[in-house]
């Protein structure tokens, strides 16, 4: 696992070794206890178990936040890298290294803040790679401040008297970005979430999942109204009733926020940029007699001159 930001680690076991949990986990997780992101910590392990994809091909980039500190418990090659920056960084891991598989963790005000842009760049380039957001409606890692989730009304560091302004609506704010894969779960709902993480990991594109994840310490009970047993309801997407490559109906089952509606909103099969990139890049090298990309990059360079 990382152990320094940017640093990408190189512990791996044996291809041939049966990649389990014990293998997978590294540091003991920093998070306050009973912090929901200890079951999506937990989840993700499950459903790369189940994938037995080699342990040297998983990258785990992050930005900051605690929901950020992913990488640090993953021992895989990971990424901490800058807040808000990391679907840029692993949108270069992914179209250079089309033989490993990325994961993107972080929270809402590391994707839809200060990372907002980048998430409708990687998003509508579709980028072959897994972005897990893990929301708990507040900026946790630095103590209570109101995030773009944040509901009107809640008091934080920064709105003592009440946030004033309209949250977002994540699932609309991601269906238009263009993502091709857009689910929404709960860390208390652990069967749900392995469900969507395995969909959203196996889907061949842009897959990002809206994970509620509370935060125990700043903002306790934010999703009690879907959690069953504080009395809540959890209600999820009958995929019998809703078609999923529908955007127009994605869109209007996104306008019940309150809990929601969790489940498969969106998804639909697009070419990835990855396999249109490396489509140009086998043309271009069959046009010129199979030079090499270095070659061809250099020629480009000394064009330009
Ligand atoms: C460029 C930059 N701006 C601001 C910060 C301070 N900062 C660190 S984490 C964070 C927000 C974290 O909230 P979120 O992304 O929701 O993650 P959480 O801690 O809630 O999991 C902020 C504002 C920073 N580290 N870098
Ligand atoms: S501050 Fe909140 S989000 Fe951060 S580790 Fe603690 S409970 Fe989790
Ligand atoms: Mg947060």
């Amino acid at each position: 696992m990382s152990t320094a930001t940017t640093a990408v680690s190189t512990t791996a076991a044996a291809p041939a070794d049966k990649l389990t949990k014990k293998m997978l986990t590294a540091d003991h997780p920093t998070w306050c206890p009973g912090c929901g992101d200890f079951a999506v910590l937990n989840i993700f392990y499950r459903v790369l178990e189940k994938l037995q994809y080699p342990q040297e091909k998983i990258v785990c980039v992050a930005g900051i936040g605690c929901s950020s500190r992913f990488p640090y418990f993953m021992n895989t090659h990971g990424i901490h890298f800058i807040h808000g920056r990391a679907l840029p960084l692993a949108t270069g891991v992914s179209l250079s290294r089309p033989d490993v598989h990325v994961f993107v963790f972080g929270g809402d005000g590391d994707g839809f803040s200060i990372g907002g842009n980048h998430l409708n760049h990687a998003a509508r380039k579709n980028i072959k790679l897994t972005y897990v957001i893990m929301d708990n409606f507040v900026y946790g890692l630095t103590k209570n401040q109101t995030s773009p989730t944040t509901p009107v009304g809640r008091k934080s560091k920064t709105d003592p008297t009440g946030s004033i302004d309209r949250p977002i609506n994540p699932m609309k704010q991601l269906l238009a970005t263009g993502a091709t894969f857009i689910g929404r779960t709960h860390a208390a709902q652990v069967k749900h979430m392995e469900a969507m993480f395995e969909r959203a990991i196996l889907h061949d594109g842009f897959s990002v999942v809206e994970c509620l994840s509370e935060c125990v310490m700043f903002y306790p009970g934010a999703f009690d109204d879907s959690t069953p047993r504080k009395g809540g309801n959890f209600e999820t997407i009958d995929e019998t009733q809703h078609d999923v490559t529908d955007d127009v109906a994605a869109f209007k089952l996104a306008d019940n926020l309150a809990p929601g509606k969790f489940g498969v909103f969106y998804q639909v099969k697009r070419p990835t940029k990855n396999a249109l990139e490396q489509k140009w890049i086998d043309d271009t090298q069959a046009k010129l007699g199979g030079a090499s990309q270095k070659d061809i990059l250099r020629k480009r360079f000394e064009a330009m001159r």
